[in-house]
């Protein structure tokens, strides 16, 4: 699925096309990102994603991201103002380290909050933190804004040191991103794949008598989640393939159905994702694999 990252850090869209595997980032580049004012990390994230929406047309999946660092001896500063704090970079770490000049408690944490809109306008977070120091001086070249400056609890690397790939594990964004995935992914465990869940049986009744292609694939797919053998003729020759089915429930109201074939004639499978609203209507399809021979 596409998603639109409401953000002009290229870095953010580095990181998180990693962070959430399922999903193609694409930075929205404008000129004119509204300021950002609010009084949390989350009122900058959505301000941003709202921004997103209304000029990605308003039907897309929209994805934004508001973090900061928090210094225990600052206060808490600059935290929500990280990004105006001083210019991204160099200038920023020496203005920190300067004010933390002979300052012992060295005490900080990185936050992040991300917030991904669904086509429908419905809103799922995922935050994130990182506890850590400041060190003495920048050391290292990975990462990016006060990366050079900041030691992870249990390390003694900066995470430019440690590098892109442990961020990719263990970042606040990293943690965000998990949080936002399990959000979006709960109902999997909900509906499982045995069929039993009333709600996916009543999502998959819905899906197999709405459109078109849904009613003619219905036809040759089982109804409930599992796998049947299934017959097509083509120029009247008989192919046989093992056809099943499977549900998904993702929140908030939304859910994946796959449909996927296995013939006999020596194509390789062929699976739909049908990306579908708890009505049955579907919102999206992806194909894979060989097509379906035509009948
Ligand atoms: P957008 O608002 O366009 O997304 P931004 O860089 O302005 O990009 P933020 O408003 O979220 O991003 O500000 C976050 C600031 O906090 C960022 O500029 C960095 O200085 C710092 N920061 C956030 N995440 C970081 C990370 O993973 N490593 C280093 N510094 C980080």
């Amino acid at each position: 699925m596409k998603a639109w990252l409401c953000s002009r850090n290229a870095h953010k869209a580095r990181e998180l096309e990693r962070l959430l595997p399922g999903f193609a980032i694409e930075p929205l580049s404008a000129d004119d990102y509204p300021p950002e004012t609010g009084e949390t990390y989350y009122a900058n994230a959505r301000a941003k994603a709202d921004f997103g929406r209304e000029r990605s047309g308003g039907r897309e999946w929209v994805l934004a991201e508001d973090s900061g660092i928090e210094v225990s001896a600052l206060g808490g500063r600059p935290g929500v103002e990280s990004a105006r704090y001083a210019p991204e970079g160099a200038p920023a770490i020496e203005k920190l380290l300067g004010e933390l000049d002979g300052v012992r408690d060295r005490e900080a944490r990185y936050v992040s909050e991300l917030v991904l809109l669904t086509p429908d306008g419905e809103e799922l977070r995922g935050t994130g933190t990182l506890e850590g120091r400041i060190a003495e001086e920048p050391r290292g070249r990975e990462g990016f804004g006060y990366d050079p400056v900041f030691v992870p609890e249990g390390e003694t690397r900066t995470v430019a040191e440690l590098g892109d790939d442990w961020k990719e594990r263990h970042s606040h964004r990293a943690r965000a991103a998990r949080a936002l995935a399990a959000a979006l992914g709960v109902a999997v465990v909900l509906a499982g794949c045995g069929g039993t869940d009333p709600t996916s049986k009543r999502v998959l009744r819905a899906f197999f008598s709405g459109g078109r292609a849904a009613r003619s694939l219905g036809q040759r797919f089982p109804h409930d989640p599992g796998t049947l053998p299934c017959t097509v003729y083509v120029k009247g020759v008989k192919l046989q393939a093992s056809c099943s089915t499977d549900i998904s429930l993702v929140r908030p109201a939304r859910a994946v159905v796959t449909l996927t074939e296995a013939w006999n004639h020596g194509a390789t499978a062929h699976t739909w994702f049908f990306f579908i609203r708890r009505d049955g209507t579907v919102q999206s399809v992806i194909q894979e694999g060989a097509p379906a021979p035509r009948t």
